[in-house]
């Protein structure tokens, strides 16, 4: 008999000396004397895929996180070869790959500096548990490198020194050094030498990332099982690393409704309806703006999903359109656990198509959630995604809701030791059949997924709203994420400014936390400068679990609803701006918003910042994180920055105090910045925009700037109906040129801009609009140098 014991532990292996190379257009195979094969694939220029087996045999190649609109082609391959070595070159990129161990290391082709290299390289242990590799990669990390991203990890913004684990977790009250939390997206940034590379190591397994933790100078990760499978991404921007990232693991499938940009109000939970409607008009009383109203779970009928509770909604229809008819969006709540129960058709159809998850002998996955005993969809079958889709109809089409809110879908499951499935629970994973082991991290991912095509398919000709809790990299495709339930604590607004920060730097933009703090209470003030940060989020939603109190814009006095008010007015106004971002995110990848190191990472002053963020392209912001505060130091990168409410120019490069009262917050635009804005609205759409505002601020220089507009929602923009602004400007020292050049056939309903002149070191007497010459007073240039000029200008000049 034989028997499997620890002897049979081989401890680490590692590829031997290759004894063969072949080329297949973009792939290049190295095959080893011990039956590994590497396969290097030329994704980009920039882009290069490593992915490796121990057994002569890949897996079927297939992943949830790439996309298929991801970019592909390269400008140069060339493989040559020495005695110890191939080499791959690109136009961006070398590679060695080496001949007695297949260890990489990659060098910028243009100026030959070493990038990245390996150590010890790729090894592997033999599982024999569950069978496959746990797959290991090691890499040497330069002196002064710096590692960020990483998706949602509540910790500096820099990671070295610190170790990681990602396995979506139910985090209820995180602290800032909880992990795993919420999301598993295992990409990293590496900064050294003023260059900047990314690692996306696409293995959904529980995954580690090790950042000079265990060993100084070694940067390392590695999986549970599957392939040692990662892309290799160069900048050297660190802007380049994130767009390339997000060009493979996808941008949002379409442009967000601009109402999804407004603010939205939340709690666990408004019911019943009197109660909604009573906080809804009292936005309007207030006169606080207010897009989105959400039900939390006890809107269904025992948690049933897809059902409503007739005792406090019993005319869910008319109280959707009630609220609608005031501007108000209603989005609901639906998570992933099923009730056990005969007498409910979502359980009995999904137990005739056979749709929940087994254990790995048979019987059903069975788990208690909020409506008890439940079951779960296998969200990783096609087939289930599709069913799943099609029972929002009613929800959407019918009864009017405009979004989704997916949440426990780690899955969280009570009571139980991990908090989730147990590891033998099987699933489809789209025809690769698996354990709960390969497919927890994306088991959030496909039910926001199946919940996205729903709403999309129902919503049409408008577009879908989905927010989730789980996510796993390419989950920005399909929807909006929060970041889990935080705690009222001056600390977790802290967390939550690098959070968004880090998920924006991971290809995950439209990020927000609950405002204010998910458990306990906020005071007035930390509510207060919550909502300062949290309107210069992609999504802007106060949410709080109800039982330690109201976190309603006015439930703190009358001091703290003006401050509350200004400040979402201010982000009202500033949604043109915003969107604008939001279309450079979803268009090229650039995040919306940028931790000082991706805006100047050649500015060492940047590599350890947290607070100080870049909101959109030009306007920097800082929170107070502190009570009592009348003010801050902060870094102001460099350049010259105008401090948004007094104008004055600061120069950067430099720490500063900056005042901020409990009415203000550090607000600085870049100089020769253009700032589109709307007048405030109580909800969006509520006034037909008549006029936009152009703030410029004056600049010695070039500097341009974009506004893009569309419909705000429907589908129009992709067919050409858009409005791309892009304004160059010119200061000189006693002028001024601004040119519009316009592409689009959207033609916005507005006529003219109302441009607001700041900064100006001289004394304006003369304006030329398209070369026309207007006097001073002709065009009523007011004492704080405004004027109105039609829409459609092409160029200015101001003397
Ligand atoms: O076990 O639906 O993170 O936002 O209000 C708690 C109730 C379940 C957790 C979510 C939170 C939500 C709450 N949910």
């Amino acid at each position: 008999m034989i028997l499997n014991t620890e002897l049979e532990y081989k401890g680490n292996l590692f590829p031997s000396k290759i004894i063969s190379y072949k080329k297949n257009l973009d792939t290049l195979a190295f095959t080893t004397d011990n039956n590994v094969v590497l396969h290097v694939t030329v994704v980009r220029d920039s882009v290069l895929r490593f992915r490796y087996t121990t057994t002569g045999i890949f897996e079927k190649d297939f992943s949830y996180a790439i996309t298929k609109y991801a970019s592909r082609g390269y400008n140069l391959l060339e493989v040559t070869e020495d005695e110890d070595k191939y080499i791959i070159t690109t136009a961006k990129l070398i590679c060695h790959i080496s001949k007695a161990d297949t260890r990489s290391a990659i060098f910028d082709a243009i100026d030959k500096s070493l990038i990245c290299e390996d150590e010890l390289g790729f090894h592997w242990e033999e599982s024999y548990e569950f069978g496959g590799d746990v797959v290991k990669m090691t890499k040497t990390s330069h002196t002064s490198e710096a590692y960020y991203g990483l998706g949602d990890k509540p910790v500096d913004n820099n990671l070295k020194g610190k170790r990681f684990e990602n396995w979506v977790t139910d985090s209820y009250a995180y602290t800032k050094e909880t992990d795993p939390l919420y999301k598993a997206i295992p990409f990293y940034i590496g900064l050294h030498s003023k260059k900047a590379y990314g690692v996306f190591f696409d293995n959904t397994f529980k995954t580690n990332f090790d950042f000079c933790h265990e060993r100084r100078n070694i940067t390392s990760f590695w999986a549970q099982g599957g392939e040692m499978n990662y892309y290799f991404i160069y900048g050297p921007d660190m802007s380049e690393v994130v767009a390339n990232y997000t060009d493979l693991t996808g941008k949002p499938h379409e442009m967000p409704a601009l109402w999804t940009l407004g603010y939205h109000q939340c709690k666990w939970s408004y019911y019943p309806e009197s109660n909604v409607k009573e906080i809804a008009a009292k936005f309007r009383k207030l006169k606080i703006p207010c897009d989105a109203i959400y039900l939390d779970i006890d809107y269904m009928d025992g948690f049933r999903c897809f059902t409503w509770n007739k005792e406090y909604f019993p005319d869910p229809k008319k109280m959707v359109k009630e609220l609608a008819d005031d501007g108000f969006k209603t989005i609901v709540i639906i998570d992933p656990g099923i009730k056990i129960d005969p007498e409910y058709p979502v359980y009995k159809e999904g137990l005739e198509n056979d749709y929940f998850c087994k254990r790995a002998d048979g019987p059903y996955m069975k788990g208690k959630v909020w409506p008890g005993e439940c079951y779960f969809p296998d969200f990783t079958n096609p087939e289930v995604r599709e069913w799943w889709s099609n029972l929002f109809q009613e929800l959407v089409e019918d009864i009017g809701v405009k979004g989704v809110w997916n949440d426990m879908n780690e899955p969280a499951v009570m009571d139980v030791p991990g908090k989730t499935f147990p590891d033998d629970v099987r699933h489809n994973y789209d025809g690769n059949r698996c354990s709960h082991r390969k497919a927890h991290n994306v088991y959030g991912m496909q039910m926001a997924r199946a919940t996205y095509q729903g709403l999309k398919k129902f919503s049409y000709p408008k577009r879908p709203f989905v927010i989730t809790r789980a996510a796993y990299s390419g989950t920005q495709r399909y929807t909006s994420s929060w970041t889990g339930d935080n705690v009222a604590s001056w600390e977790h607004l802290i967390i939550a400014n690098i959070q968004a920060q880090r998920m924006c730097m991971s290809g995950y933009s439209f990020i927000g936390s609950d405002i204010g703090g998910f458990a306990e209470q906020p005071n007035g003030e930390l509510y207060a400068r919550w909502i300062q940060l949290g309107v210069f989020h992609p999504f802007c939603r106060t949410h709080s679990s109800g039982d330690h109190g109201d976190q309603e814009p006015w439930a703190f006095g009358t001091n703290v609803t003006n401050v509350v008010r200004k400040f979402i007015e201010l982000r009202y106004q500033l949604l043109p701006y915003l969107y604008t971002a939001f279309w450079r995110y979803a268009n090229e990848g650039v995040p919306i918003l940028k931790s000082l190191v991706l805006y100047d990472q050649n500015d060492p002053q940047t590599h350890y910042r947290n607070d100080e963020f870049i909101f959109g392209e030009k306007i920097l912001v800082c929170p107070i994180n502190e009570p009592n505060a009348k003010g801050r130091r902060m870094y102001i990168p460099r350049g010259n920055w105008y401090n948004f409410w007094t104008d004055e120019v600061v120069e950067g490069g430099q720490e500063l105090w900056v005042d901020a009262d409990f009415d203000s917050m550090p607000i600085f635009v870049k100089e020769g910045a253009i700032i589109p804005k709307y007048p405030v609205q109580q909800y969006v759409g509520e006034k037909t925009i008549d006029e936009v505002v152009l703030d410029i601020y004056y600049k010695f220089g070039k500097e341009s700037s974009l506004v893009f507009e569309d419909a705000h929602d429907g589908y129009d923009y992709i067919k050409g109906r858009y409005s791309l602004r892009s304004f160059n400007l010119l200061g000189e020292e006693t002028e001024l040129y601004i040119q519009q050049h316009k592409s689009g056939k959207y033609n916005a309903p507005f006529e003219t801009f109302k441009i607001n002149l700041h900064g100006f070191p001289f004394k304006i007497s003369k304006i030329k609009i398209d070369k026309e010459e207007f006097l001073f007073d002709d065009i009523k240039v007011n004492s704080s140098n405004s004027f109105v000029v039609n829409k459609d200008f092409t160029e200015i000049q101001i003397m």
